[in-house]
């Protein structure tokens, strides 16, 4: 089976290969549920590049969220403020945590009922991973 094979039956069969030959594992999932009459969450995790070359993420998507965004917390003359990530690159190996205080999904126009968030990573028109938690309350 090609790499690229392979790589799609990941894909599709996300439960089956979360581990060994997946190129980005995702561990330590975190989605918060939107608060009462507010639309708008963060999400958190950490990125494991296993394959032996760079992954950019160029986009995230999520079923039931309008639109999600790569953000980062950073401290300004002593003022929080949030930055938009359009991309990230993960090194071979490497290691990325999106976590309170520093780099985080920011998850937008939440449509309703589910207990379940999908978080779905593309580099490009490619989704790369696919993750789904159930929503913290
Ligand atoms: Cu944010």
């Amino acid at each position: 089976m090609s790499r690229a094979a392979t790589l799609l039956a990941c894909t599709l069969l996300l439960t089956a290969c979360s581990t060994n030959d997946a190129p980005l594992v995702a561990e330590d999932v975190v989605i918060n549920a939107p608060r009462p009459a507010m639309r708008m969450s963060a999400g958190y995790l950490t990125l494991s590049n296993k394959s032996d070359a760079a992954i950019t993420i160029t986009g995230v998507t999520s079923p039931e969220f309008a639109a999600v965004e790569m953000h980062e917390s950073i401290l300004e003359n002593g003022v929080s403020r949030m930055i938009e990530l359009g991309e990230l690159s993960i090194g071979a190996g490497a290691t990325v945590a999106f976590e309170p205080g520093g780099k985080h999904l920011m998850l937008m126009g939440y449509r309703g009922e589910s207990d379940t968030a999908t978080l779905q990573f593309y580099t490009g028109d490619t989704l790369v991973l696919s993750v789904t938690a159930a929503l913290v309350r």
